[in-house]
């Protein structure tokens, strides 16, 4: 008798906590979260829509500020300051990390993925949670999979329609030998540079070309030193969430489902902000005087097919395993 009573009391008080967890369970958190795009960048309504649902979830407990425009770093200082536990969060593109984990570059790979939900399966499904796991290993938490997009060329010298004219434009890529070598392979004169040096950098005519989603060419405003603009999406680019794991690894188990869940509701405000800007952004952009140039499906084909001595070579050092399993979860969704 006593004994059930005291299992209904006991029952009360988890239920209770499920429902609503007691705020016990939250400390008072402000944490800062970098990021090398502009204020103006969805990123920005993502990050409004995960602090909403964290207040919801936390009693207001948990805070992020933004910081923007690379203003605690590039994205790659940024992340290491996640590591050694003297920063909290980062949202960066997945391609200057690879020297942390290699494993990444298998997003780099040119004409990787064919939509966004193709890219959006893979990274939320099970690839993804794969290379999670390899990320809390080099002391980094990946809240969710956010979006920097498809990536476009532009530049100050001519029209791209086909691969050859790429020959001998000095063209900015990420810091990230996969990028190097497929630009090279096009015969440019590639040259790896963090994303804060771009602007001046095409300014001043020291490059001739650089590529970057159309959302993030606007808000960065390269196109105001920049005259073509071509759609050739040779690769999509994730944006990570990251977090210090040294930092969360502190923080209660109901802080650490709070950020994941909130991270994917912020995930999907992200998403789809991007799509509906896109078409906006390069209207734009068209309008600012750039000359709008599309590849032909064909011509599409044939830069993958030039571009296979890049999956050969970099094979190996993302991991064989990696790259054979994201083709084969690709494979597998095309077929179906
Ligand atoms: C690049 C990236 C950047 C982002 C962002 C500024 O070109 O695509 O858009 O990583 O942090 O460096």
């Amino acid at each position: 008798m006593k004994n059930s009573k005291l299992k209904a009391a006991l029952m009360a008080t988890v239920v209770c906590a499920v429902a609503n967890p007691a705020l016990a369970d939250f400390k008072d958190r402000n944490f800062r979260v970098s990021n090398g795009v502009a204020e103006d960048h969805p990123v920005h309504n993502g990050m409004d829509a995960m602090q909403a649902c964290l207040d919801d979830r936390t009693g207001g407990k948990m805070k992020m500020t933004g910081f923007w425009g690379g203003a605690l770093g590039g994205d790659l200082q940024a992340t290491q300051a996640l590591r050694s536990g003297v920063q909290e969060a980062v949202v960066t593109s997945s391609s200057p990390l690879v020297g942390i984990e290699p494993a990444l570059g298998v997003f780099d790979l040119p004409f990787l993925f064919r939509s966004n939900e193709e890219a959006y399966a893979v990274m939320d499904g099970e690839f993804g949670d794969f290379i999670n796991e390899k990320l809390e290993k080099v002391g980094l938490v990946n809240l969710a999979y956010w979006e920097n997009g498809f990536r476009n060329v532009s530049n100050s010298k001519r029209p791209i329609t086909k691969w050859e004219d790429f020959e001998g434009l000095k063209m900015r890529v990420m810091q990230n030998n996969i990028f190097l070598d497929t630009f090279s392979n096009f015969e440019a004169n590639a040259t790896p540079m963090s994303f804060g040096e771009v602007f001046s950098a095409l300014e001043t005519k020291a490059i001739d070309a650089q590529e970057n989603p159309y959302v993030t060419i606007d808000t960065s405003k390269f196109y105001e030193v920049q005259s073509y603009i071509s759609e050739t999406k040779h690769s999509y680019t994730p944006f990570l969430f990251l977090f210090s794991k040294a930092i969360f690894d502190t923080y209660s188990p109901e802080e650490q489902a709070a950020l994941r869940d909130c991270a994917a509701v912020g995930r999907d405000v992200e998403r789809e902000v991007i799509q509906t800007l896109n078409q906006e952004s390069l209207a734009k952009m068209e309008e600012e005087g750039l000359q709008f140039n599309v590849v032909s499906a064909e011509e599409l084909e044939r830069m993958l097919e030039k571009s296979q001595p890049v999956y050969d070579k970099h094979k190996t050092e993302i991991g064989a395993d990696v790259v054979e399993m994201v083709q084969s979860t690709l494979t597998e969704m095309r077929s179906n």
